[in-house]
C-alpha cells in the first residue's frame, strides 16, 4: 500500500533517469509491483476498489429499500456481482472501467507528486494535505453536478491517494485510532499536530520497528509524520522518519521509520490495520459525495448507468423535415416499447446543429423530457447546402459518455470539415462509434467509389473532404456504419437504432474493402452470444454466408434457409434464425466490385476493454496509459480487462490491419484476475483494430472459444505530444498549458491546431518547427468564460500535423473549470421535536420529525435528502430572525423503519446531516430541545486532538459534519 516505498523510488529513478519524459497523460498500477512482491500487501488499488464496491452495494441497497425491491447482497463483491446485485447487470463493463479511471489516477499521484511531501502527509503536513483533500472533494462535487464524472472520477482518484496514505504515514494508527479521522474531509474543522521543534521519535530496536513513537505523543494524542529524502540524510531534530531502504533519513538518529506501506515496512505490523481503517475512510469519503449529489448521480459517477445511452445528432436544417420526423418515430419507438429491448435507454442526449448554429447539447434521463425536446425540433434555415456537421458531432462525442453508439442525421455535407482530424482524435480517445444516417442519395452517386477511404493522411486531405466522402470515413474510423437511403426509406433504416439500444452488445468481427476483391471471411461465433446479426453496408454488395452447419445464404435470397436479410439503401442486415445461430467457424464470401463494409454484433457477457499504453523500464517495470496515438515503427503493449467472469481468458490478443485481415499478436502476461498485459513487436503502418481470441472455460472444446473485435480504428504516429495540466482553470482567468511536439519524422514545419467543445478563448502556437528526432514546445491559453458555471468541464484537443500532412498526432485533455469555493461550512441541522408511538406491531404505527436546516453565512440549503430511513420528506423555507434563511423539514416513517439520517446540501457540495432513531422510544412521545453540542448516536465523533468518544444514547439531537 501507499507510497514512497520501493516503487514509487523505482519510479523517482526512472523519473531522473529521463526515462519518462515520452510519457503522455500518466496512470500506473500499483498492484501488478506489489503482487510480486507481497501478494498479501495491501495497494491503493485494493483499497480503492474495495471501498467502492462496498459502497456502492450500500447506495443501490438503499435505493432498492427504498421503491420495495428485494436486494440479495452478494457475498463476494466484485464488479459483475455489484452490478447485478443494483440490477445493473448491463453496466458491468462502464462500472468497471470508472473504477479503473479511478484507481489510475490515484496511482498517478506517486509519478507526478512523489516528493511533495503534502500530497502523501509527510512531514506533518498535515493542514495542506487536508486543503488538498477538500479542494478536490469539492470539485469532484462541481464536476458530477455538472455532469462531468470523467473530470469528477479523475479528481476523486487523486484525492483518495493523499487521504489513504494519511493511514499509513502518521501516528495516527500507532495512537490506538481504527476509525477514518473525520476531519480530513471537514474543511473547516481543526487539526492540531505536534509543532516543528517537538521530538517525535527515538530508534527503532532491531528490524521490528516497536516502540520509536515517544510515549507522549500517542498519549497526548499528537498527530506527526514521517519524514523522507531520497537525496539527504538530515531531518529536522527528533523527528521520526518514513523508513525503509529507499529513505535515506531513516539512517539519521532517529533511526527506523513509521510507515505501514506494505507488511514488510518499518511498521509492517500495523499495514492491514492502516489499510482497513484507510478503506473505512475512503468509505466515508464517498459516502460524503453521495450525500452531496444523491443517488443517482452517485451510481452514474461510478458508472452504475443501468443501461445504453441514447445519442442523436440531427440536421435542423430547413431540407431535414422528413428526417426529423423519423427520429422522433424511432425514439417513440425505444422508448414506448421497452419490451422489444432487454432494458430502455438509462440516459438520451440530442445534439442539434443547422448554419450557423449549433447545439446545445441536451443531456437526460427523463424519457418524456426527451420527447419533449424532440418534438420542439422543427426544420428551418440553413442557408447554402453545407452544415455545421462535425461542430455538432463534437460535442457529442465530448458530451457523452465513452463508448456510446452515436446516429447522426444529415442530408448535407459539413461546412466544417476542417474539424475531421479533431473528430477523428476523440472517436479514438472516447471509442464511441458514430453511424450516419445519409439521405441526399445524390451524393452518393457523385462520390467516387475506388477512391481509398483509410488514407494515410487524415488531417489534410482537404480536397475530398467537403463531400459527404468525409461521414464515411469517420463511420469505418469509429466501427459504425454510414447509411445512404432516400428520405422515404429513412425510417426502415432505423432498425440499427433499435438494434444497439440493446444491453451487452460486443463486436465480434468487423472488416473495411475500399479495394475490394472476391474474398473470404472467417469468424467465430461463441456459445454465449444471443441474436446475432451481420451488417453488410456497400453499393450493391454481393456475398454469400455460411454457418458451422454448413446452411448458407447469398445476399439474392432476402428470406433464405438462414435467415432474412433487409436491405434499404446501402444498407444490409442479416438476421439468421434462432435455429441458425450455430457456435463455431462462420463464413462470408464476397464477390463485391464496389467498396464494403462488414460488421459482425451479438449480445453476450464475455468482452473486453483495452487501452494502449506505455511501459517504462527499471527494476520494477511498470506503465502509462497513453492517451494519443501510439509511436510507429516500435512494439506496442495494451492492458487488456476481460468481463464475462473468471473462466473467460484470452489466449491471444492481435492487431488487426484494418484493409486486409494481415494482423501481428503478441505475448500475454496475467496481471490479476481479468487483467492482462498484451506486448506485440510490432504495429500495423495503417489503421487497426483490436482483437481478442480467447476460451470461456478450460476445457478446449470449440464451443468455448470466443472472438471480439475493437470497433474504434487506431493508428500509429511519428510524431508526439507530450502535455500535462497543472492547477485548476477558473472561470474568467487565463489557463496556461505547456506541451512538447516531438517527432522521429521528417524535419519541418509542424502545423498546431488547439480546439475545444466550449468555444473557449484560446491562444496557441500555429507551428512549430522540428529537426527530426527533435522537439519543441509551445504553451496553450484558454480562457473560461466569467460566467462558466464551476464543474463545467472543456475537453481540449491539440494536433500536430507533420510537413505535407503525411503523419499526425494529438492529445485530448478534459479540464474542469473550478471557481473559487468560499463556503466551507456545512448547512446546520436541529431536530426542532419528535414523535414517536412506536408500540406493538410497527406496521400499525409512525413516528415523525421535525427540524430546521439552515446554512449560516453560506451559499444558501440547495437539497434535503433522506440518507437512511424509507419515510416521507416535506420541506418549506422560512426566515429565522428575520434574516437567516432556514429549510424547515417534516419526516414522518412507519415505526418499521426507526431510524433516518437527513442530509443538507449547500449550492457547493458541503453536507450536513442529522440522524435520529426512535428504536427505544416504546410508549412515549419524545420532544427534543435542539442543542448546539455536537454529538452522535451510537457513533464516534472527533476531539481536535482525536479522542474518541462514544456516546451511546438512544435518541439523540446529532450535529455530524460529513
Ligand atoms: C489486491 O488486488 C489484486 C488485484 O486485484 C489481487 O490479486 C490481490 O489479491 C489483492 N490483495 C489483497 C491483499 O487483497
Ligand atoms: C513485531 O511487533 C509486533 C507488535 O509488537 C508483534 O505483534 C509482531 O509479532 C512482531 N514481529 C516480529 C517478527 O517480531
Ligand atoms: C473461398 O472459399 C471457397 C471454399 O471454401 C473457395 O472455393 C474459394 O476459392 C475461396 N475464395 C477466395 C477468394 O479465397
Ligand atoms: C434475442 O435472443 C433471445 C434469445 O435467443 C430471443 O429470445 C429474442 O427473441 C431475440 N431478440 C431478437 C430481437 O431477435
Ligand atoms: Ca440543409
Ligand atoms: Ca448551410
Ligand atoms: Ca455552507
Amino acid at each position: 500500500m501507499m507510497t514512497q516505498d520501493l516503487l514509487v523510488k523505482t519510479i523517482i529513478c526512472v523519473f531522473l533517469m529521463g526515462c519518462l519524459m515520452q510519457s503522455q497523460t500518466l496512470a500506473f498500477k500499483l498492484d501488478f509491483i506489489f503482487s510480486e512482491k507481497d501478494p498479501l500487501s495491501k495497494s491503493h488499488q485494493n483499497i480503492t476498489r474495495d471501498a467502492i464496491l462496498q459502497t456502492t452495494v450500500e447506495v443501490c441497497e438503499f435505493q432498492a429499500l427504498k421503491i420495495g425491491k428485494d436486494f440479495v447482497k452478494p457475498n463476494i463483491l466484485t464488479e459483475e456481482s455489484v452490478a447485478e446485485a443494483c440490477f445493473s447487470s448491463n453496466s458491468v463493463k462502464s462500472f468497471k472501467s470508472s473504477i479503473e479511471e479511478i484507481s489510475d489516477k490515484n496511482a498517478w499521484i506517486d509519478i507526478k507528486h512523489p516528493l511533495s511531501a503534502k500530497h502523501h502527509f509527510d512531514e506533518e503536513m498535515f493542514l495542506p494535505g487536508r486543503e488538498l483533500i477538500s479542494r478536490g472533494v469539492s470539485a469532484a462535487k462541481a464536476s458530477v453536478k455538472k455532469q462531468s464524472y470523467e473530470t469528477a472520477r479523475e479528481k476523486i482518484g487523486k484525492v483518495l491517494h493523499t487521504l489513504q496514505d494519511f493511514y499509513s504515514h502518521s501516528n495516527w494508527i500507532e495512537m490506538g485510532m481504527r476509525e477514518p479521522y473525520s476531519n480530513l474531509i471537514i474543511p473547516d474543522s481543526t487539526i492540531i499536530s505536534v509543532d516543528q521543534e517537538t521530538p517525535t521519535c527515538r530508534s527503532c530496536n532491531g528490524n521490528n520497528c516497536t516502540g520509536n513513537i515517544l510515549e507522549e505523543i500517542l498519549t497526548q494524542k499528537k498527530l506527526t509524520s514521517g519524514y523522507f529524502s531520497m537525496f539527504s540524510l538530515e531531518k529536522p531534530k527528533g523527528k521520526c522518519s518514513h523508513g525503509d531502504s529507499w529513505d535515506m533519513t531513516s539512517s539519521t538518529e532517529p533511526t527506523g521509520g513509521i510507515n505501514k506501506d506494505t507488511r514488510n515496512s518499518s511498521h509492517g505490523y500495523l499495514h492491514n490495520i492502516a489499510a482497513d481503517v484507510a478503506t473505512a475512510a475512503t468509505k466515508q469519503l464517498l459516502l460524503n459525495i453521495r450525500a452531496s449529489v444523491g443517488d443517482s448521480e452517485f451510481l452514474r459517477l461510478m458508472g452504475l448507468t443501468h443501461n445504453m445511452v441514447l445519442c442523436f445528432v440531427i440536421d435542423t436544417t430547413g431540407s431535414m423535415s422528413n428526417e426529423i420526423e423519423a427520429v422522433k418515430f424511432v425514439s417513440s419507438l425505444i422508448i414506448d416499447i421497452k419490451t422489444m429491448l432487454a432494458a430502455e435507454p438509462s440516459e438520451y442526449i440530442l445534439v442539434p446543429f443547422n448554419d450557423p448554429d449549433f447545439g446545445p447539447l441536451i443531456r437526460t434521463t427523463d424519457p418524456d423530457l426527451f420527447k419533449k425536446h424532440l418534438n420542439a425540433l422543427s426544420a428551418h434555415g440553413g442557408g447554402d447546402t453545407p452544415e455545421m456537421c462535425l461542430s455538432g458531432l463534437q460535442l457529442a462525442l465530448t458530451g457523452s459518455p465513452p463508448q456510446t453508439e452515436i446516429f447522426v442525421f444529415t442530408d448535407a455535407t459539413a461546412k466544417d470539415y476542417l474539424l475531421k482530424s479533431t473528430i477523428l482524435a476523440l472517436i479514438q480517445r472516447t471509442k464511441s462509434v458514430v453511424n450516419f444516417m445519409l439521405t441526399n442519395t445524390l451524393a452518393r452517386r457523385r462520390r467516387s467509389n475506388n477512391e481509398p477511404v483509410n488514407g494515410q493522411n487524415q488531417f489534410s486531405s482537404r480536397s475530398s473532404i467537403s463531400t459527404m466522402q468525409i461521414y464515411h470515413e469517420l463511420a469505418q474510423a469509429s466501427g459504425g456504419q454510414a447509411i445512404v437511403v432516400s428520405k422515404g426509406n429513412l425510417p426502415q433504416a432505423t432498425s440499427i437504432i433499435t438494434d444497439t439500444s440493446r444491453s451487452s452488445l460486443v463486436t465480434i468481427f468487423q472488416a473495411v474493402r475500399n479495394v475490394p476483391k472476391p474474398e473470404n471471411f472467417t469468424f467465430v461465433v461463441d456459445s454465449s452470444l444471443q441474436n446475432l446479426t451481420i451488417y453488410i453496408t456497400g453499393q450493391n454488395p454481393f456475398y454469400t454466408i455460411t454457418n458451422p452447419s454448413g446452411v448458407s445464404q447469398s445476399s439474392a435470397e432476402s428470406n433464405g434457409s438462414l435467415g432474412i436479410i433487409e436491405k434499404v439503401g446501402n444498407f444490409h442486415t442479416i438476421r439468421p434464425n434462432i435455429s441458425a445461430q450455430t457456435a463455431g467457424l462462420w463464413l462470408i464470401n464476397t464477390t463485391s466490385t464496389y467498396p464494403y463494409t462488414i460488421k459482425v454484433v451479438g449480445q453476450s457477457k464475455v468482452d473486453f476493454l483495452f487501452d494502449v499504453v506505455e511501459v517504462f523500464q527499471g527494476p520494477h517495470p511498470g506503465y502509462t496509459v497513453l492517451k494519443s496515438r501510439p509511436a510507429a515503427n516500435n512494439n506496442v503493449t495494451l492492458l487488456v480487462s476481460m468481463l464475462g467472469g473468471d473462466s473467460v481468458r484470452p489466449t491471444e490478443v492481435a492487431l488487426v490491419e484494418v484493409s486486409s485481415s494481415h494482423f501481428v499478436t503478441g505475448t500475454l502476461e496475467k496481471l490479476s484476475s481479468g487483467q492482462y498485459l498484451a506486448t506485440i513487436n510490432s504495429i500495423p503502418s495503417g489503421e487497426f483494430t483490436v482483437r481478442v481470441v480467447g476460451e470461456t472455460n478450460s476445457s478446449r472444446s470449440t464451443s468455448n472459444r470466443f472472438q471480439r473485435q475493437s470497433s474504434t480504428q487506431f493508428q500509429a504516429s511519428n510524431v508526439t505530444i507530450t502535455t500535462e495540466p497543472d492547477g485548476t482553470m477558473e472561470p474568467g482567468k487565463a489557463f496556461t498549458l505547456p506541451f512538447t511536439v516531438a517527432t522521429s519524422g521528417s524535419k519541418g514545419i509542424y502545423q498546431i491546431r488547439v480546439t475545444t467543445d466550449r468555444s473557449f478563448a484560446v491562444d496557441f502556437p500555429s507551428s512549430l518547427s522540428l529537426e527530426s528526432g527533435g522537439s519543441g514546445n509551445g504553451t496553450v491559453t484558454l480562457t473560461a468564460p466569467e460566467s462558466t458555471p464551476s464543474g463545467t468541464d472543456v475537453t481540449v484537443t491539440i494536433e500536430a500535423e507533420a510537413p505535407e500532412g503525411t503523419d499526425s498526432n494529438y492529445a485530448v485533455l478534459r479540464l474542469a473549470v473550478i471557481a473559487p469555493v468560499t463556503d466551507f461550512t456545512s448547512p446546520v441541522c436541529k431536530i426542532v421535536s419528535v414523535n414517536a408511538n412506536c408500540s406493538g406491531n410497527c406496521t400499525f404505527s409512525s413516528w415523525n420529525l421535525s427540524a430546521n436546516m439552515s446554512d449560516i453565512n453560506g451559499t444558501g440549503i440547495q437539497a434535503v435528502r433522506v440518507l437512511k430511513g424509507n419515510g416521507t420528506l416535506n420541506t418549506s423555507t422560512a426566515l429565522d430572525n428575520g434574516d437567516v434563511n432556514i429549510t424547515l423539514v417534516d419526516y414522518s416513517a412507519s415505526c418499521c423503519f426507526p431510524e433516518v439520517e437527513l442530509v443538507a446540501v449547500d449550492s457547493v457540495g458541503n453536507a450536513g446531516t442529522c440522524f435520529m432513531s426512535v428504536k427505544a422510544t416504546v410508549n412515549q412521545t419524545t420532544s427534543v430541545p435542539p442543542t448546539t453540542q455536537n454529538n452522535s448516536a451510537q457513533r464516534c465523533w472527533f476531539l481536535p486532538l482525536g479522542m474518541w468518544v462514544n456516546v451511546g444514547v438512544l435518541v439523540l439531537y446529532q450535529y455530524l459534519q460529513y
